[in-house]
């Protein structure tokens, strides 16, 4: 039977292009962001290979994310899979220099968000004893880097959570993993740099992560055998040793 997933940050990078892989195999999306646009021409385009329902909601927004979650069409209502994909940096400051707005953005956004949008879906994989969810991390997850500070925090706070809803939701069935990328060429820097410049130097002299290599590797967790959890994963470019060391062309 064809499953349904719900892939929050939608309209860009990393969850545009997992909603592309999952419509290319049938898999039945939500797809959401606040971009509507944005959801309505990736809905165009995806709706020749799949059925597509759009959300337009800000993870911040705890009443909005329930009234979007709840408002499902009969069709749509069952979440089989949930991909907590949307996030961003904003800012790459010390610690010292830090702005409170941006720090707010990524602890409501990377980490209240995401448990929002969980705390929105779980209900009903528990009652039906399955489903399937998938939290984006990051490399600076698992590695923290200077001036990433709170960035960094957010994403070890999404590997704490994975883990401890995996442990949580264990006995009724459900599957809960990470895909923890290192840079992925997305808008992600011109959202953390603001549009400035140097957004544009972050992904020159090598090659980075593609979102269609992270997308591919989320359809390969998601579409395992019953008794397989794809727990953690942590993904560089050939060219990214750590998340300070990556080799770039002279
Ligand atoms: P993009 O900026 O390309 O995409 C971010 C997505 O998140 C957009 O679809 C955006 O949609 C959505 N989003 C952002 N803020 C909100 C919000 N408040 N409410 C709802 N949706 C929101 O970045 P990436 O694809 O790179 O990032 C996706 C995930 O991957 C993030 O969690 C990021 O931390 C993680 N990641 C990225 C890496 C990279 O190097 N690019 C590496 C490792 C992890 P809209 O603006 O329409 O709301
Ligand atoms: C995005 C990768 O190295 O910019 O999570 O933090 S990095």
């Amino acid at each position: 039977m064809k499953k349904t997933a719900l892939i929050t940050g939608a309209t860009s990078g990393i969850g545009r292009a997992t909603a592309h892989e999952f419509a290319k195999q049938g898999i039945r999306l939500i797809i959401c962001g606040r971009r509507q646009e944005r959801l309505d021409s990736i809905k165009l385009e995806l709706s020749k290979l799949t059925d597509v329902h759009t959300l337009n909601f800000d993870v911040r927004d705890k009443e909005g994310v329930f009234e979007a979650i709840a408002s499902l069409p009969e069709g749509f209502k069952a979440i089989d899979i949930l991909i907590n994909n949307a996030g961003n940096a904003h800012g790459l400051d010390p610690i010292h220099e830090g702005n409170l707005d941006d720090w707010d953005a990524m602890l409501d956004i990377n980490v209240k968000g995401l448990l929002y949008v969980s705390k929105a879906v779980i209900p009903q994989m528990t009652a039906r004893q399955s489903g399937h969810i998938i939290n984006i991390g990051s490399s600076a997850g698992k590695e923290v880097y200077p001036n990433g500070n709170v960035y960094c925090a957010s994403k070890h706070a999404v590997v704490a959570l994975t883990e401890g809803m995996r442990m949580d939701l264990n006995s009724f069935g459900i599957k809960v993993g990470a895909i923890n990328p290192g840079l992925v060429e997305t808008e992600f820097s011109q959202v953390r740099f603001k549009g400035e410049a140097r957004a544009d130097h972050v992904y020159k002299g090598y090659k980075a992560l593609q979102p269609q290599d992270v997308a591919e590797v989320i359809y390969f967790a998601i579409s395992r055998p019953k008794h397989v959890n794809i727990a953690d994963v942590l993904m560089f470019c050939t060219a990214q040793a750590s998340s300070t060391i990556v080799k770039k062309d002279a």
